[in-house]
Parts: structure tokens; C-alpha cells; sequence
């Protein structure tokens, strides 16, 4: 079995109850002559010191697997260890799966579930082990096994289903990954209390008594993730309740047990007429939670998208970071590339994770959370390069301030043994990924011409109709939206220094002038080229970036199956690059008459 960049590494272990107990077996299977030293005090952190001739890994019972993972990928890579203690910047370190009950994932690419099918939980130990130890291996803590849109059968997980989850978070315990599970907001409906009024006590009976049972099956589960009042999910505003009602009903059951709830910020309108110019679904989040800041209760943690829309290639941060000092928020990212290429098209994600923080304060989020793009599929994220994101995401949750450059190189030498030229080009080709893919479908911060609900390829009408709040209104008289003071007010909701640095388009960076400016097809950028001219010059030379990727990835001598995953996928990048500069530059050519 290929296990992404663990591959290679020797026999799992077997027979371990704890975190600790994993980390000694781990460094004798693999034949290291290390010492392990356990210090709670040093809680998740680690820190290895030569004594006697010899490493010492110090830490808590994670602490103490982390570190023997570092040592043994060090070994692997011949990379440099970290000097002195090392200690995660975030405590949830979490990756959230989209898995339904019935084996498929929601904006999965990788193939079906890993523990579920046909309505129950099925796995193959084996399976789980290889990824409790990917996941420990880049320091991940928490797994959230089941999409945010609950079902009927995904709500059984915490009732008729709860000894099945049980057994797996038995399964990834010794590797210190701590389950979690999506509920229902309306659930306790459904087992008959006539109410999910988060008001009433009959709810929060229903909802402690739960909490009891999952915590006496599962003693270090870690809590409930909430969908609510967002895309058709119930939610407190069917009883009229804020949303900080909801969350802190859920949060009292969990309190007793040291349960976190985490409550998504996620909520707009998805009926919207598209006659209606005046809601900005960029804005509904702020709108919807600023208010709420400080009405939370400890044990609370909102988790915000990264951006205001949903996971685009290019968005402004949330405004909501900056809105809610009194509120634990955790930044939320997704790893399945639901916009961007779907694990087929390449598309690195440290790069822009490190980008963000030129505006972000890593300090700002309590947390840190990923949609996974996990699956059954043999190499495990459907392209072989797609598992450098959840790689790369163990290692930001960790250290937010790791230099992308790292992760990608250490990734690539983990996972392949290739000359050193060829290692710098693939290094090189997933450094640069983003922009290129940036570059051949949503250039100058325009989103949205992606097709509708499988979001994979170009439809520049297609959302432009819909009731989903994301439209680009592209006429003849030029495309985009004024989000300054002078239009919907969105700069309104960012800090002013940020605010500046977007509002006039003479200054705006070009990665997002169509995100926050409507203006004319011939508009004058600061290159000298019309807006009309530069559109269709960046989608050209996207693709003639993927065909110079594509050359590159020739000539890799990448082991088999993934040299041949890799090649075919990138015809299909190709493929989609070529329709994406061919359907835009049409488009863009019929409105604004330049050719
Ligand atoms: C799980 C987007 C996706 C949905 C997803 C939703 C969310 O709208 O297209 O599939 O639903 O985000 O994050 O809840």
C-alpha cells in the first residue's frame, strides 16, 4: 500500500494504547537507536537532545510521537531538526471530512469514504492505522468524520451508531487523533422532543444526555461541529435565536466532558433574487456575527472560511477575524480543491496560506481546521501531488510561519527519492502552482465563471442568474462589482488600513481589482494594457504555463502508479486550462469588442 509521503516506512505498529507507547514502538520498528522521555509539562510540544551519543525525545505522550516522527522523517530526508522546544501555535489542529453514511464525500476527489458505506460504518484497520499515522506525523489532532450537511443517518452517529464510533476512535487513539462528529441542530425532533428551540429546557436535556452517553463511550472525544441556519440547514433562527443562543446551548451539554463546539460562521442568503443589487453575500457573515462578539461562551469556537465568499482561488481574508477580539474563532480552509482543480489541476496551498498573513495575524485565529481531501483511493488524495496540502496543513496548523519552500521540499524528498534537478522541479512546479491555475481560470480577483454545483471547468453565465449570491455582472459596459463606501460597503466591514489598500482601483493589487471594482472593458491598467486586453493575455499564458508544467512532469522519474496518475491528469489540466482560456476570452470578446 502506497501511503503518500509516509511511503516506505516500515511495518505499522501494533498493540498500542497510547500516543506514547505508539512513539517507542514506531523508533524500534524502524530500527532508531533514540531515547523517549516523558515530561507532561511540555504537553503537545516536543524537543529532541543528543544524550549519551544518542537523541532523546522529550514531551507529553503526543509530544513524545510527534517528536519521534520528526526524528524518523529528518532521518529519511536528511533535513535539519528544529533546535529547542517545539510547541504547536494552534491546539486544534483539525481536518474535516465531508463523508456521508452512504460511502460517498461531498466535494470529494479522491475517491469514496474510508469509514462508511451503505448507510454504516465499515473500515479496514489497516486503512486507519496508515492514517492516524499520516496525520500524527505532521502533528494533526483532531478528525471530524462526517460532512457538516447532516442526514438522517449521519445524526445516528452519536445515538443507535455511537459503539461504532466508539471502535474507531479507538483506532486512531494511539495516535493521538481525537474524534469529532457534525450534528443536526434540529436532532432531538427526531427522537421526540416536539421542539429544537435551543431555549427550551427539554433541548438541552436531550442534547446533556447525549453528550453524556458519546463521552461515557468515548472519553477524549472532542466535541460537536455545527452547520446551521446555512444553505437549508436548521438552525436558532427557525426559534428566533441568535446564533450565540444556539452555540452556547450545544457548548453547555459539552462543558462537563471539556468538549469544544465548533459553530460555523457560514450563513448568507442562497435565495437571493439577482435583480437584487443591494445584498453583497460577501458581507453576510460580519453582518450576521460581529454583533454576536463576546456572547459566546468559552468552549465555543467559531470557525470562519478563510474568505468571505467560499474557498475561491483569490478573496479578500474574512472581515470577520478582525470583527470578534472577544470570540475564539478558528480559520477554516479546505484541502479538497472544491474551486481549484478538484485534485486534478496542481495546486499547492502553503504558498497562499503564507500569503494571507501579510494582512492575518497568525495570532488572530484560536485554531485551525481543513476540509480534507481524503479518500478510499490507493495514493489516498486522488493526485499524488494532492497530499502535499494535507502535509503541508499539519505543518502550518503547527507553525503557521513555516516557510512554504520547506514544506513543499521536505514533502517531496518524503514522498520520493528523485535526483536532485528533478526534485527542484517538482519543487518549483508546486510553488508556482497556484498562480498558474489563478491564471487560466479566475485572473484580476474575478470569481464565479466556474460551472455551476460540480464547480469544475468554465460557465461565465452560469452563476450569474442563480439564487447563490455570486455574480460577476458582466455587460457590455464593462464587469465586476463596486465593493468600496461608493458601492456595496464591503470595505466598510475591513479594517481601515486594509480597507485603504483595496479601495481605489489605481492602487488596488491586480489579483483582486475585480473583487472590489465594477469598471470598464477598456479601462487603463497600470501595465498600459485595457482590462478587456489583459484578460485575455492572462488566460493565454495560463495555458502556456500548464504546458510548460506538463513538459517539466515528462521527465520526472516518478515511481509507478504516479508517474502515470500524474501524466493523465495533467492532460485533464491541459484540457481544462485550454476550455477555460477558449470559453473566457470568447466571452470577454462578445462583451467588450476587443479581439
Ligand atoms: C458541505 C460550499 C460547498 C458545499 C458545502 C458548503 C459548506 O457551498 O459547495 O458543498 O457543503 O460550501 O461549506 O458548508
Amino acid at each position: 500500500m502506497n501511503y503518500a509521503w509516509l511511503r516506505n516506512w516500515q511495518a505499522l505498529p501494533q498493540g498500542c494504547a497510547t500516543p506514547a507507547e505508539t512513539a517507542r514502538e514506531e523508533l524500534r520498528l524502524a530500527g532508531l537507536d533514540a531515547g523517549l522521555r516523558e515530561d507532561a509539562a511540555l504537553g503537545e510540544g516536543w524537543e529532541i537532545v543528543e544524550e549519551g551519543g544518542r537523541p532523546v525525545v522529550h514531551g507529553g505522550s503526543r509530544g513524545l510521537l510527534y517528536g519521534a516522527y520528526a526524528l524518523m522523517a529528518a532521518r529519511k530526508t536528511g533535513l535539519c531538526l528544529p533546535r529547542g522546544v517545539q510547541q504547536p501555535r494552534y491546539t486544534l489542529r483539525m481536518i474535516d471530512c465531508w463523508d456521508n453514511p452512504d460511502g460517498t464525500i461531498e466535494r470529494g476527489y479522491a475517491g469514496r469514504s474510508l469509514w462508511f458505506e451503505g448507510g454504516r460504518m465499515a473500515w479496514q484497520p489497516e486503512r486507519i492505522a496508515q492514517l492516524g499515522r499520516m496525520l500524527a506525523s505532521v502533528g494533526l489532532n483532531v478528525l471530524c468524520i462526517n460532512n457538516v450537511n447532516v442526514g438522517e443517518e449521519g445524526a445516528r452517529l452519536i445515538t443507535e451508531d455511537l459503539p461504532e464510533l466508539a471502535r474507531l476512535a479507538a483506532a486512531f487513539r494511539p495516535f493521538g487523533v481525537r474524534l469529532m462528529v457534525s450534528i443536526d441542530f434540529s436532532q432531538p425532533l427526531r427522537y421526540g422532543v416536539e421542539t429544537a428551540d435551543p431555549l427550551s429546557p427539554a433541548v438541552l436535556a436531550w442534547w446533556t444526555a447525549r453528550a453524556d452517553a458519546v463521552w461515557a463511550a468515548i472519553p477524549d472525544f472532542a466535541g460537536f461541529l455545527v452547520k446551521a441556519d446555512s444553505e437549508h440547514r436548521p438552525g436558532p433562527m427557525t426559534y428566533g435565536r441568535s446564533h450565540a443562543e444556539g452555540a452556547n446551548m450545544l457548548a453547555r451539554a459539552l462543558a462537563p466532558h471539556g468538549g469544544v463546539l465548533v459553530w460555523r460562521a457560514f450563513v448568507y442568503n442562497c435565495l437571493q433574487d439577482w435583480r437584487d443589487t443591494h445584498t453583497d453575500r460577501p458581507m453576510a457573515a460580519y453582518e450576521t456575527y460581529a454583533p454576536l462578539d463576546g456572547q459566546f461562551d468559552d468552549n465555543v469556537i467559531l470557525q470562519v472560511k478563510n474568505g468571505p465568499f467560499d474557498f475561491q482561488v483569490r478573496e479578500p481574508i474574512s472581515p470577520t477575524f478582525w470583527a470578534m477580539p472577544h470570540t475564539r474563532l478558528a480559520l477554516e480552509v479546505q484541502l479538497a480543491q472544491e474551486y481549484t482543480g478538484q485534485q486534478i489541476d496542481l495546486y499547492a496551498m502553503n504558498p497562499m496560506w503564507r500569503e494571507w498573513q501579510t494582512e492575518l495575524p497568525v495570532s488572530l485565529p484560536a485554531a485551525v481546521a481543513a476540509v480534507s481531501n481524503l479518500g478510499r483511493d490507493e495514493n489516498w488524495c486522488g493526485h499524488p501531488f494532492a497530499a502535499v496540502n494535507l502535509y503541508g496543513f499539519g505543518r502550518y496548523a503547527w507553525d503557521p510561519e513555516v516557510s512554504p519552500e520547506e514544506v513543499i521540499r521536505t514533502w517531496a524528498r518524503l514522498t520520493y527519492a528523485l535526483p536532485e534537478n528533478q526534485e527542484d522541479a517538482l519543487c518549483l512546479m508546486l510553488l508556482n502552482s497556484r498562480s498558474i491555475y489563478e491564471q487560466y481560470t479566475a485572473p484580476l480577483g474575478i470569481g464565479w465563471m466556474i460551472t455551476p454545483h460540480n464547480h469544475y471547468g468554465p460557465d461565465p453565465w452560469g452563476y450569474e442568474y442563480s439564487p447563490w449570491g455570486t455574480y460577476h455582472r458582466a455587460d457590455r459596459s464593462g464587469i465586476g462589482i463596486d465593493r468600496t463606501e461608493k458601492g456595496t460597503g464591503f470595505t466598510r466591514q475591513q479594517p481601515p488600513e486594509i480597507a485603504a489598500k483595496y479601495a481605489d482601483p489605481a492602487v488596488c493589487p491586480d489579483e483582486q481589482l475585480l473583487f472590489y471594482h465594477r469598471l470598464p472593458w477598456d479601462y487603463v491598467m497600470r501595465d498600459g494594457r485595457t482590462l478587456a486586453r489583459r484578460i485575455l493575455d492572462d488566460h493565454r499564458e495560463g495555458v502556456e504555463r500548464v504546458e510548460a508544467m506538463a513538459a517539466v512532469l515528462r521527465e520526472l522519474e516518478l515511481p509507478e502508479p504516479d508517474r502515470s496518475v500524474a501524466l493523465s491528469r495533467m492532460e485533464r489540466q491541459l484540457q481544462n486550462a485550454a476550455n477555460w482560456r477558449d470559453i473566457i476570452s470568447d466571452f470577454v470578446t462578445r462583451l467588450s469588442g476587443v479581439c
